[in-house]
């Protein structure tokens, strides 16, 4: 690896918590850029087209899409997906529901509890939400049906998954009623590259319990 890997980074922001989970599983060593930092902002602006984070600067390129950046450093590193096409077609396909229907849920309910405050909230939405949240999550459960994680030793659909579900127990979303997946996320939140990168409401969620709107 060539110099610096530097990571234009929000900690609450998704995309760049599955990056985060990725690098550390990698073993890749890389300074932590916060965007809006007065500092960075300047260059960051320079780097991303479209004014987003993650901005992944590795090996002397730049990565401005986190889907991409899981993809380089699976093929730099492996074993973030499986090996045949067949399964990594499966896998991927996994990271895309996760990311929209699963994410689509997350997002609404997020969104709503921390831009306004809890008697602002519209409980239309929440419940919302809620409903999509348990609509979409059958059919990734029978993704689990023979192992423990969507890709063996956890990969790209675990950490694309992880980072909406990790938000998602940390603003208030019921818990899963699906036991494989309820099961996979008790897994996946006590990995070392989960909690050593999670977001700070996620980290506080967690130490109570995920107690936190109940
Ligand atoms: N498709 C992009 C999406 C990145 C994205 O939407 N990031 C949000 C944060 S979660 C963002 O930077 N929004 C602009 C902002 O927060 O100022 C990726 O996967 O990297």
């Amino acid at each position: 690896m060539n110099g610096e890997v530097r990571l234009y980074d929000k900690p609450e922001c998704p995309f760049c918590w599955r990056v985060r989970m990725a690098l550390q599983r990698c073993g890749v060593e890389y300074q932590p850029y916060p965007y809006d930092d007065p500092a960075h902002l300047q260059s960051w602006r320079k780097f991303a087209p479209a004014n987003t984070v993650p901005v992944l600067m590795i090996d002397e390129i730049v990565i401005t899409e986190s889907g991409v950046m899981l993809e380089y450093l699976n093929d730099s590193y492996g074993d973030l997906l499986p090996a045949s096409a067949r399964e990594r077609a499966l896998a991927r396909g996994v990271a895309h529901y996760a990311d929209t229907q699963v994410g689509g849920a997350v997002r609404k309910l997020v969104f709503e509890r921390r831009q306004r405050q809890p008697r602002e909230w519209d409980q239309e939405i929440i419940a919302e939400a809620m409903q999509e949240w348990h609509l979409a999550l059958p059919r990734l459960e029978k993704a689990l049906l023979e192992s423990d994680y969507f890709v063996a030793h956890a990969g790209i659909p675990d950490y694309v998954l992880a980072s909406r579900f990790g938000l998602a127990m940390a603003y208030g979303m019921p818990p899963p009623q699906t036991p494989l997946l309820a099961d996979w996320f008790d897994r996946m939140a006590k990995r070392s590259e989960f909690l050593d990168t999670s977001p700070g409401v996620v980290s506080e969620a967690l130490r109570r319990g995920w107690q936190i709107f109940a």
